[in-house]
């Protein structure tokens, strides 16, 4: 199972992931306020087996340990989130310094390792308050987001070079506001888009305010990106394809590089409209260093009845725990295709992985050869997207631990680490180790002799 056979330019940067919500637990210490995920989580049915983030992998108190295994892991950079209801518990405002040192705390005890910080603002945990005042499709809340990017820019910029305003705008935009599958829960088209603007918006604005603030910085946002494929070649299977790829790609994509939002979206939320002022769309693309793309499948769809497109399983083929079809020539596809269509100058994957049935056996030890299968196809992918002319500059696996899977709970396991939630033990997977050998491998090749 150990092929490690990829080629990756030297610079090439290998990471793990996670997110504030999904690890930190610890949800009221020193003055944090409430998210939306607080919330959501405490919704009846909202959540599968009512889980939530209070406790998650307890990664406030615990990380100096799982620093320790990132140094184990060899990993060149971490990429996290900072919870802005730990920073302004009510959004704006008051600054709570004690949520603030904990990031100080954990900048610095990566850099001592050498480690580098990849920093996300936001990874879908907005503070109630400014939920209670309207949220993400209010434009008050774009600008609350600049002044906590801010106070983190102005706190962590000495130290963090490399920053990603949001992760995943189609997520915190579309299933918080327009399918209600995610905080906070609404279900309207019109907030949904109007969500989505403001999103976008509000990273233009934090470009513009980490330029300022840590100039020489590196800048990214971080998009999902799952190619949309016809479950025939029915004309009409075709359509329906173009019409998701527009809403769930081509917006995201297109406003951020080509500052124009597609009509195949807009006519899709009609009569509801993004609402655009001048120079909105201009503050959106603003040029960056990079983007950030997540990839963990594609979509199969079909049309149904008067043409409304329809997600359909893969007949065939494997699938991971979420139910996601394992297809590798995905991620290579996205790739290639954000470099032809979006001339990004330079990219990272940000997110890639897989969960499993992941379950710790009498040897103590979690065996998961359908993961390591997962990344060495998925780095194979991105190996050929390099010799292809892709500037891919690096390749972060999701997730370092088991996490709080937002709606799925803990039920799903993407962690090169298992978490035994009752005790919070830490368990690397088999995964763990062919990850660091494989970069220990790559260094030793590196080493002049
Ligand atoms: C995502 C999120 C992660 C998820 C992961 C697996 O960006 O969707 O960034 O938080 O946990 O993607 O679903």
């Amino acid at each position: 199972m150990q092929r490690a056979r990829h080629r990756f330019p030297s610079g090439f940067v290998f990471g793990a992931a996670t997110s504030a919500y999904q690890v930190e637990g610890a949800v009221t210490a020193d003055g944090r306020g409430e998210s939306i995920w607080d919330r959501f989580c405490a919704q009846p049915g909202a959540v599968r087996a009512g889980d939530s983030g209070e406790e998650a992998c307890d990664f406030y108190h615990r990380f100096p340990q799982d620093v320790e295994l990132m140094r184990e892991l060899g990993i060149d950079a971490f990429r996290f989130s900072i919870a802005w209801p730990r920073v302004l518990p009510e959004g704006r405002g008051r600054v709570e310094q004690r949520g603030l040192d904990f990031y100080d705390r954990l900048v610095d005890a990566l850099l001592e390792a050498g480690i580098r910080p990849f920093a996300t603002l936001y990874h879908w945990d907005l503070p109630q308050r400014l939920e209670d005042e309207g949220g993400w499709p209010e434009r008050a809340t774009a600008e609350a987001f600049v002044e906590y990017v801010e106070t983190v820019a102005e706190r962590l910029g000495d130290r963090v070079a490399d920053w990603t305003t949001h992760n995943e705008p189609f997520c915190s935009a579309w299933l918080g506001y327009a399918s209600g599958a995610h905080a906070p829960g609404r279900s309207s088209v019109a907030d949904g888009i109007a969500a989505a603007h403001h999103i976008l918006l509000s990273h233009g604005w934090a470009v513009e305010a980490l330029r300022r603030t840590c100039p020489g910085s590196s800048v990214g946002i971080v998009l999902d990106c799952w190619p949309v494929h016809p479950a025939s070649d029915d004309p009409a299977d075709v359509e329906a394809c173009r019409r998701v790829d527009a809403l769930r790609n081509r917006l995201y994509f297109d406003a951020v590089f080509r500052g124009a939002y597609p009509e195949e979206a807009l006519e899709q939320v009609a009569p509801a409209a993004p609402p655009i002022r001048d120079g909105d769309l201009a503050a959106i693309s603003r040029p960056l260093d990079f983007v950030g793309v997540n990839n963990y499948s594609r979509m199969l769809v079909r049309a149904g009845a008067d043409g409304v497109p329809v997600e359909v399983r893969a007949p065939q083929g494997r699938l991971t725990e979420m139910g996601w079809e394992v297809v590798p020539d995905a991620l290579h596809e996205v790739l290639t295709r954000i470099h032809r269509e979006y001339r990004a100058q330079r990219i990272y994957v940000t997110e890639n992985g897989a969960a499993f049935y992941d379950v710790r056996l009498h040897d103590g030890r979690v065996h998961d050869p359908e993961r390591i299968d997962y990344l060495d196809r998925h780095l194979a992918a991105v190996a050929r997207a390099i010799e292809a002319g892709v500037p891919v500059a690096g390749y972060f696996v999701w997730s370092l631990l088991d996490n709080f899977e937002w709606a799925h709970g803990y039920a799903k396991r993407f962690g090169l680490v298992y978490v035994d939630y009752p005790t919070q033990q830490r368990v690397p997977k088999d995964s763990f180790y062919w990850y660091r050998d494989l970069l220990t491998g790559r260094r030793a090749a590196a080493t002049p002799v």
